[in-house]
């Protein structure tokens, strides 16, 4: 990076390195301890791309155990409960999973719902980093791959672009694309709970007690059916068309096509995902605010946010340049790119987790997604702000896109990984 020394980006590179392997729980890595003590489905693909830079092996073991804990219909949950760990909340029990009707004879604990689809993007980025070590590990985790991505075309993608039927399944827990979706559902029943997660982090940078109720409204609402995705997309009050999904699904189509071509498999099935998920990508442009937002399925109305998130276009492969100069106004209102939310938005919280903040994991999408649109300049941007804002201010969960406050937990692998695999 520019204005740094080779001594301090080698310091900075131990940093990330220890920070990988203290959150390295033998096998699969937590985001960091305390707070999120499980592994994290996205995470956890993030934290493969971070291993790859020096430990090969380590980083395909992380993206295995991750698929160790796939279901028989091919969902791979968002978290995988190895250790059970008082400290984090909603705990296995409450997620009512055992008896779940796609898990079939998978018996690793688990929640009842995925993340975005980022492993086979990430697998594919550990392959690269050294071909020859990856080879076998590929051809074994791509049938896993390709059951992963016959479940979210099949369970998930009923429009073209992919749903959410839980905000936690976006990884953008309280952004505001899904407000008007959390205010249609009346918490009233929920059981009682303590939140674990304001015990660990300041509560302003955390999601507020009305989403919480909602939170795990939902939970109990996907366990009273026991996960039945059929059931749960015909009555949940909660059905989002959501761009990070649609993009990273999208991203990871792409690249599961690849990986066919390379272990000999015909891709016919893959190039059909590819086209409806084009599709229903296009579809969630907004005129009005010139970028992707969300669509609520309930209402058909749009989320009209501008967020991190409709910047992923580039990184699903769409050509599309009406997205640019969005984005330069956005970046001209922040100090480090890319805030979660546009600060000149009405919803705009510096602090509170997805509702501004800037994430390193969506900047390195972003930035690479820029990068091979051809738009070199603002990826060049995207990235140096990255690697600034850590060499400032540490690798942090997230930070204040207007001067870089570290927010959430520390000592975060996502960060850390992202430093290591692209911003130094
Ligand atoms: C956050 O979400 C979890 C629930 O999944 C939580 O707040 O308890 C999100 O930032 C999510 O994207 C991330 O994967 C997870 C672990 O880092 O934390």
């Amino acid at each position: 990076m520019k204005d740094m020394s080779d001594r301090d980006i080698a310091a900075l590179d131990a940093e990330a390195r220890r920070i990988l392997q203290l959150n390295d729980k033998g096998g699969y890595t937590v985001p960091t301890a305390g707070l999120y003590p499980y592994q994290w489905n996205w995470d956890s693909a993030f934290a493969a791309l971070g291993f790859a830079t020096f430990d090969i092996d380590r980083a395909w073991r992380e993206i295995e155990t991750l698929f160790s804990g796939q279901w028989d219909n091919g969902m791979v949950p968002h978290i995988l409960f190895h250790v059970m760990d008082e400290g984090y909340f909603p705990s296995y029990d409450t997620w009512g999973t055992a008896d779940a009707v796609g898990r079939g004879a998978c018996t690793l604990p688990s929640s009842g719902i995925s993340q975005p689809p980022v492993a086979a993007s990430l697998a594919w980025e550990v392959y690269r980093a050294n071909p020859a070590a990856g080879d076998g590990r590929l051809r074994a985790l791509y049938p896993k791959l390709l059951a992963y991505h016959r479940w979210i075309m099949d369970a998930r993608a009923e429009t073209g672009a992919v749903v959410i039927t839980h905000p936690w399944e976006a990884g953008r827990d309280n952004a505001p694309d899904w407000d008007e979706a959390m205010a249609g559902i009346d918490p009233a029943g929920v059981q009682p709970y303590t939140r674990r997660d304001t015990g660990h982090v300041d509560a302003r940078m955390r999601p507020t007690k009305d989403d919480y109720d909602r939170y795990i409204w939902l939970v109990q609402f996907g366990r009273d059916r026991k996960w039945d995705d059929s059931q749960i997309a015909a009555e949940s009050p909660f059905r989002v068309a959501d761009p990070t999904m649609t993009f990273t699904a999208l991203r990871s189509t792409r690249d599961l096509a690849l990986m066919a071509d390379l272990v000999g498999e015909d891709r016919t099935e893959i190039d059909g995902w590819i086209a409806r998920l084009e599709e229903g990508a296009r579809g969630l442009w907004n005129p009005e605010t010139r970028s992707y937002d969300a669509i609520n399925l309930r209402t058909g109305n749009r989320a009209g946010s501008v967020s991190n998130a409709g910047f992923l276009a580039w990184w699903g492969g769409l050509r599309d340049e009406r997205a640019l100069p969005v984005l330069r106004d956005v970046l001209d209102r922040s100090t480090y790119a890319v805030p979660s939310y546009d600060p000149a938005g009405p919803q705009f919280d510096s602090l509170r987790y997805w509702r501004g903040p800037v994430w390193a994991v969506m900047n390195f999408m972003v930035g690479n997604g820029l990068a091979e649109a051809g738009q070199a300049e603002l990826a060049a941007r995207v990235r140096g702000d990255t690697a600034r804002m850590i060499a400032d201010h540490g690798f942090a969960e997230y930070f204040d896109p207007l001067d870089g406050t570290p927010a959430g937990g520390g000592t975060f692998t996502w960060t850390a990984a992202v430093w290591l695999a692209w911003a130094s």
